[in-house]
Parts: structure tokens; sequence; C-alpha cells
């Protein structure tokens, strides 16, 4: 049976990155509901992340998204933010909201605006030196919506060139993390659909490149556990990306839609080493909060992660290697189920007051009175970067 202690001592070790966009007013494209109290630049962004980290006490980072989170002074941005307990994460570039990327970015058929892209990733690594942040995440929106279109050998030969350039750019204890995803907002071809694809420039690349896995970047029944297990494996798994999913990419709360995939994948992580600080695996949110409150959301998506990865640390190894041996299916699967049906909340409540937090950060947060002092304070939010 697994050690409680070290079950524990593994949690209060994750880290998990919040990502700066989950603070403001987002929505679809049909509405962006603004809420009270959303942050209204960079800094105020910050100050809700700390608040996430006070209440979990494992969400020091916060991954930036660049132009969304422009600031005059980055180096200032980071004193901030270390000021604050927290540390700035990766920095997410962003080649999909300028109509010169009409016909894509790093794979457009113009040489001019690829250099402008390129220009805005080099632009990323140099806000990088001054947050002090290691990755750099990179998501294109590139893609054909005709067969036809444009050439899909070429997009690929102009993608690689493009990422070598910046792959050069990077400095010491820096990384490219690459994203992929396999549909929109191109509907005919994607250029990095999938995470063979993001594999196969990763690995051309150099051992600084790596996937990130967004969990809502998978057609419909994809075995995400399995392409986790084979990027860890190879050496290749950056980080995630987690969100819920029920359509397409919706950026729903962690583990609110399928908390039982969540922990396949944390299982296949624990069990394969990414929880390991030498792994190097960033465990980020990549999500929006349209209707519900934003921080206690964060909060609660943390938690998620942390209930997912603590039933992960409870399945029993001996007992499942010992099953899977003898070939007894049964018996492997009960081992596995029985983690997954263990309620992990007492335990988490326990490190939480051994760690001098309140066992039920939500309702810890929600009792503290901020969120009504934001509203008040904070007139005229801003916007996550999505919609109108
Ligand atoms: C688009 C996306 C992607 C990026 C984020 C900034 O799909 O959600 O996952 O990480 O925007
Ligand atoms: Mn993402
Ligand atoms: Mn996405």
């Amino acid at each position: 049976m697994p050690d409680i202690a070290a079950v524990k001592a593994a949690l209060a070790a994750q880290r998990i990155e919040t990502p700066s966009w989950g603070y403001g007013n987002s929505g679809t494209r049909f509405k962006v509901f603004a809420q009270p109290g959303v942050p209204r630049t960079p800094y105020e962004k910050l100050d809700d992340a700390a608040q996430v980290h006070a209440f979990t006490g494992v969400a020091p980072k916060v991954s930036l998204h660049i132009p969304w989170d422009r600031v005059d002074d980055y180096a200032a941005l980071a004193s901030y933010a270390k000021e604050r307990g927290l540390e700035l994460g990766a920095i997410n570039s962003n080649t999909f909201q300028d109509d010169t990327y009409r016909l894509g970015s790093v794979c457009h058929p113009d040489a001019a605006v690829r250099r402008r892209a390129v220009d805005h990733l080099l632009g990323c690594v140099d806000i990088m030196d001054a947050t002090g942040s290691a990755d750099l995440k990179l998501w294109f929106a590139d893609g054909t919506n005709y067969p036809g279109q444009d050439d899909v050998t070429a997009r690929q030969e102009r993608l690689a060139e493009c990422l070598a350039e910046v792959y050069e750019r990077l400095g010491e204890g820096q990384r490219l993390l690459l994203e992929y995803k396999f549909f929109e907002p191109a509907f005919y071809t994607t250029d990095v659909p999938d995470w063979g694809t993001a594999y196969a420039h990763c690995l051309r690349l150099g051992p600084r490149a790596q996937v990130v896995v967004d969990t809502g970047h998978h057609a419909p029944g994809t075995n995400i556990e399995f392409i986790v297990a084979l990027l860890l494996r190879e050496g290749k798994l950056g980080g995630f990306d987690f969100n819920s999913r029920f359509y397409a990419d919706d950026d729903l709360m962690a583990g609110a839609a399928d908390p039982f995939q969540l922990f396949r994948i944390m299982h296949e992580v624990v069990r394969n080493g990414g929880l390991a600080p030498a792994a190097d695996v960033a465990f980020m949110l990549d999500q929006c909060h349209n209707i519900e409150a934003k921080v206690p959301a964060v909060i609660r998506s943390v938690a998620n992660v942390q209930e997912a990865t603590a039933k992960a640390l409870l399945v029993d190894g001996d007992a499942l290697a010992a099953a899977q041996r003898s070939g007894d299916v049964l018996a492997a699967n009960a081992v596995l189920m029985d983690a997954y049906d263990t309620d992990v909340r007492p335990l988490l409540r326990a490190l939480r007051e051994e760690r001098g937090l309140d066992p039920d950060p939500v309702a810890a947060y929600l009792r503290s009175g901020r969120q009504e002092r934001i509203a008040a304070e904070r007139v005229g939010g801003d916007q996550a970067g999505w919609g109108a």
C-alpha cells in the first residue's frame, strides 16, 4: 500500500500554474459576461493569483499571455509577483489576433508575415529573460479551410524553419513548449493538429523542445493518458494545459467534465515518474470562467487537480504490477478503481491543516470578504482576451 506520508509529501511538492487570462472576463463569440471586481491590469491579475496561492499553497506560478498582459517593464512585473510570493511562469505567445494572420502566422505563404510572427515569438523570449520565465508556450492558429488552399507540406517546412529560429534564441534553462490542437480556427487542415506532429517538430528541434498536452484539444474519445505515457517515455512531455471539454475547446474548469479522465492522466504521470521535480512537467491550467466567479473557480480547479493527483498516488503499485503480471484483468482494473473510488478530500483537508491552511480553500476565500472588496474597488475590469 502507498505510504500516506509520501503521498502527502508529493502533494505538497506539486506546483499548479494558473493562467492570467483565467482571472479576466471571458465568454463565447456570442457574449462576454462582465463580472464585478475583475482585474484591470496584469498587476491585478497577479493579486488574484496570489489569493489562489495563499488559499491552496500549491499555485505560486502564473502564466502570462502576450500581448494580453502587456506592460512597460516586465522585470518590474516579476518583482511585483515575487513580493506576493509568486513567480511568472510560461509566456504564451499570440499570433492569432491580427488581420495579418488571416492565412496563418509561422506557416503563412508570405515570408514577411512569417517574419512578423517570428519577431513576436523572439520578443516573447526577451520577456522571458526579463521575467525569469523558463517556458515559452506556443499555440498556432495556423491551418487551412479548404482543400487546395495551400501546400500542406510547404506549411510544415515553414513551421520548422520558424521554430528553429526561435529555438536557437532560447537562453540557458529555457524551453520551447509546443501545443497541438486538432481543429479550430482552421477547419480543413491544422498545421499542428496532434501530438505526433508536435513531437516530430520537437524531436528535430532538440532536447529543449517539448510537447504540451492541452486536455481540451483532442477529438472526443481520444485516449489522452496513452499520449501522456508515450511522451513521458520519450522525455518529451513538457507540461499540461488542464481544462474540461464537453463538446470542443470549452476551457471549463479542470476536472469538472471528466474527473475520471483526469485521474487516468495523473495515474500515467505518477506511474511514469512525471511528478518528480526532475521530470520538469509543468502542470498548468488553461481555462476561462465565463459565468462563474473567477478566483473561487481557479481555486476549485487547483483542488480538482490535487484530488486527481492524490487518487493517482494512492494506486497500489505492487498490487497492480502483480495483477498485470499474472494477467488478472479484473484484479488489475479493481486496483485502479479502488484508488479512484477513494474519497481523498479528508486527506487533502488534513494536508492543508498541517500546512497552516484552511481545509476548505473555496469556502475560506469566500468567507474572507475579499470578493466583495474587489467588486467595490475595481471598476471597469479587463477582458481575458477572447470574444468581442
Ligand atoms: C486556444 C488556446 C490554446 C492556448 C490558449 C492561450 O485553443 O486555448 O490552448 O494555450 O488559447
Ligand atoms: Mn492551451
Ligand atoms: Mn485551447
